[in-house]
């Protein structure tokens, strides 16, 4: 069976109408700078990647977290390799407070890439998995010059969303609105090979994935929810769950593409002023998008995520996420508690 390459794959796609050129080139630009991150992140210690960015001076981003080396890094390759690529209007990052345009000197195109250099980050210094996550909108009719607030639109509007996971090997992991597929990076040729097509998660699951040492901030329909599923098979659930957390998004997201599951990080009140901890523009709508595109949900425990009307930039929300029954059984208890506290 002759390997299918993600150029060929988006090749073959784009005859079927799901692609245009220009967004094939920019979806092929996104994962050569994957390769580049993921040939970085494999130094490890050899390739003084490690510890914290800034040197003495701790480097904090927008969100107020401590930058990783290879979060700038990280963001440097996507940003150079995108200042080239010929089919952006702008970007945006976690990493940067404001979009940026890219310049009048460089070829420009008609889309919005929006991403999360280096998912997990804090993964990095104990080897274990992290990863980048992109979401791609269409920068709208007649802007040429485009601004944080024309990234504001909502993630069912996303033409493309995808991850890199880079683990014990890279994974592409990619929709354009026509499944979500797999890509394993082929080291030797230095490509990506189709290697899962049209991954489906089962719509029922046994395992769970949350931060457990926030319980006790969590609000009450969380409580309740995840109570039950530690019951197992002597409460309200009659069967037994298990538990992982990864602590890098990209990580449990594709354990959950991969056998099912249910991904939560839901609002807790360590600090009120944040709906939650994970960001709407490039870590909830692009997994949102990749998730029903393989047949799961997305909800905020109460809405569904790509509904949402974004208002900023960095704006958080909570999520559930995975094995569609056990994420409309999450959302019901809390819209539950919300009637009946109405
Ligand atoms: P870092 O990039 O700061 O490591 O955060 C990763 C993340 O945004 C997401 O990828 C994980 O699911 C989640 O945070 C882990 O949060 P906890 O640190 O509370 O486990």
């Amino acid at each position: 069976m002759p390997s299918i390459s993600l150029t060929r794959h988006l090749i073959e796609e784009q005859r079927l109408g799901h692609v245009t050129p220009d967004l094939r080139l920019l979806l092929e630009v996104v994962a050569r700078a994957c390769k580049r991150i993921s040939v970085a992140v494999g130094k490890g210690a050899l390739g003084d990647v490690l510890g914290e960015a800034g040197g003495d001076e701790a480097s904090i981003n927008v969100q107020g977290e401590a930058q990783k080396k290879l979060d700038v890094i990280s963001n440097e390759i996507l940003l150079e390799a995108n200042a080239w690529g010929g089919h952006l209007a702008a970007c945006a990052s976690e990493e940067m407070e404001h979009s940026q345009q890219i310049p009048d000197a460089f070829p420009r195109g008609n889309y919005l890439l929006v991403f999360d250099p280096l998912d997990g980050s804090s993964n990095i210094d104990i080897n274990a998995s992290v990863g980048t996550i992109f979401s791609v909108l269409r920068c709208p009719e007649g802007v040429t010059a485009a601004e944080d607030h024309h990234f504001l639109q909502p993630g069912s509007s996303q033409v493309a969303a995808g991850y890199c996971l880079y683990g014990p090997s890279t994974m592409l992991v990619l929709t354009i609105g026509h499944g979500t597929h797999a890509f394993t990076l082929d080291r030797e040729q230095g490509s990506f090979v189709l290697t899962k097509a049209h991954m489906r998660i089962p719509e029922q699951t046994r395992e769970f994935a949350i931060n457990m040492s926030n319980q006790r901030h969590w609000e009450a329909p969380t409580q309740a929810y995840v109570d039950d599923l530690l019951a197992g098979k002597d409460g309200a659930r009659g069967k037994d769950f298990n538990m992982r957390w990864v602590a890098a998004m990209v990580g449990d997201v594709h354990r959950i593409l991969t056998r099912g599951g249910i991904f939560i990080y839901p609002w807790d009140r360590k600090d009120p002023s944040k709906p939650g901890k994970l960001r709407l523009m490039y870590e909830a709508n692009p997994m949102a998008m990749l998730v029903e595109q393989a047949g799961g949900a997305a909800t905020t425990g109460r809405e569904r995520i790509l509904d949402i009307a974004p208002t900023s930039l960095h704006q958080r929300v909570p999520v559930f996420l995975g094995s569609k029954d056990e994420v409309d059984t999450a959302t019901r208890y809390h819209l539950q508690h919300d009637s009946a506290a109405a």
